[in-house]
């Protein structure tokens, strides 16, 4: 279907292939080596075995390294970034495989093809795109499943929309030990990698793609994620393990999303963990351990936003479903702010979830300004970011009682 279309861009690159994990083991260290990319600024990082981390009730302190130092300039935050992405595939949404050895694929006005080939498997996957009006190259919002963000406006601050269907590439409704869609083709579908980071795979291998692409319909520089519930999940995930991405727009994600895992655990009406873990495998196999016991992750969320900082993040959540835990949700977003401030960006992250209509994915006018200028900011180079933080006050968490760290002032 879209290939049936004219001035098809046939893009091909090959990332360097190489040892994509080199893990020593002896003496209870090991080190993860990953191929350059720049997906992952802290691919060459040497990351401890994190071993065993002691179990903690608050949140654990993004600063602080798995060997206990504490950071001390902008410069360290790159591999301590490394570090906190190493547990959240350890602990929580599964291992992240290194860049494929071969993506290719097409880029038109109205679609995307993806092929992928890695380890001796090959699979592919496509995505549609709409154009903005004017003229291009233009900047994409990758929208995850077909509800909730505003594609309209999306469209109206000049960028394109480029829509996945999530289950192309990681289906639901599947048992653990039976994952389907493009990413379990490729690394099995047994694999304990959960569904949010297959999804965040996907968001790659297209950017992969526009990378390879002569750049005449969509630009490859400027992306954006977005998707509303179990797809606002997913779009946080992508956001937080590619780089690339310029900016991630979760919206009313709830648990496994945004709000803290410590959080929800407790918060009135929240989705237990249990019950994320359970409904669909959106996490990690490995995350089983800790639906009881949330005090035990040796990360939490406040570090995935922390992951995408500094680039632009805007956070929607609704505080009249309680389900959606927006409590949890906001100190996240508080904790996470504490690493942006840190990185002289506390202005790239936005929080909003003041809203008057409590439908879930609901199409809601406050969001338009901040999402228009947050396109405008991140993706166009033009007007400011919104830099917003407004908590519903019913759901407004405190950050104070959920730390004991201060946020350091690092150097330059
Ligand atoms: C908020 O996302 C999920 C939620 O975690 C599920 O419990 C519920 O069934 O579906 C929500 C959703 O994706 O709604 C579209």
């Amino acid at each position: 279907v879209l290939l049936a279309v004219a001035g098809l861009a046939v893009t091909s690159l090959s990332p360097t292939a190489g040892a994509a994990e080199d893990r020593t083991g002896g003496a209870g260290v090991t080190t993860t080596v990953r191929p350059a990319a720049d997906e992952d600024d802290g691919a060459d990082c040497a990351v401890p075995d994190p071993g065993q981390q002691p179990s903690r009730a608050l949140l654990p302190d993004p600063f602080t390294r798995l060997d206990g130092s504490r950071i001390g300039s902008t410069d360290d935050w790159r591999c301590r970034r490394a570090e906190i992405r190493e547990l959240a595939e350890r602990y929580v949404y599964g291992e992240r495989p290194a860049p494929p050895e071969s993506v290719t694929g097409t880029v038109s006005a109205t679609g995307i093809t993806v092929n992928v080939q890695d380890q001796g498997r090959s699979t592919s996957f496509s995505a549609s795109v709409e154009l903005p009006a004017g003229s291009g190259p233009f900047p994409a919002v990758v929208v995850l499943g077909g509800f909730g963000a505003d594609t309209a406006t999306i469209r109206a601050a000049g960028a394109a929309v480029i829509s996945l269907d999530p289950y192309a590439v990681g289906q639901e409704g599947t048992s653990r030990q039976n994952k389907q869609g493009a990413f379990y083709d490729l690394y099995g579908a047994s694999s304990g990698t959960g569904l949010l980071q297959a999804w965040a795979w996907g968001v790659s291998r297209i950017i992969d793609v526009l990378e390879g692409a002569d750049g005449s319909v969509l630009r490859a520089d400027a992306t954006g994620v977005t998707g509303c519930s179990r797809f606002g999940k997913g779009a946080f995930v992508a956001g937080a393990f590619d780089q690339r991405i310029a900016l991630t727009m979760p919206i009313e994600s709830g648990t496994a999303g945004a709000p803290i895992f410590r959080g929800v655990a407790g918060e009135a009406g929240a989705q237990p963990l249990d019950s994320a873990y359970g409904e669909q495998p959106w996490l990690g196999d490995a995350f089983g351990s800790f639906t009881g016991n949330p005090g035990g992750l040796p990360v939490d969320t406040h570090e995935i936003v922390g992951m995408i900082a500094p680039r632009g993040l805007f956070v929607m959540e609704n505080p009249h479903v309680d389900w959606l835990g927006a409590r949890s949700g906001s100190v996240a977003a508080l904790g996470g702010a504490e690493v942006y401030e840190a990185l002289g960006a506390g202005g790239n992250i936005s929080y909003w979830s003041d809203v008057t209509d409590g439908t879930h994915c609901a199409a809601r006018s406050e969001w338009q300004g901040p999402l228009r200028q947050s396109i405008e900011a991140f993706l166009l180079g033009s007007g400011t970011a919104p830099d917003v933080f407004r908590i519903a006050s019913g759901k407004a968490g405190d950050l104070a009682q959920w730390r004991d760290w201060e946020t350091p002032v690092l150097t330059d």
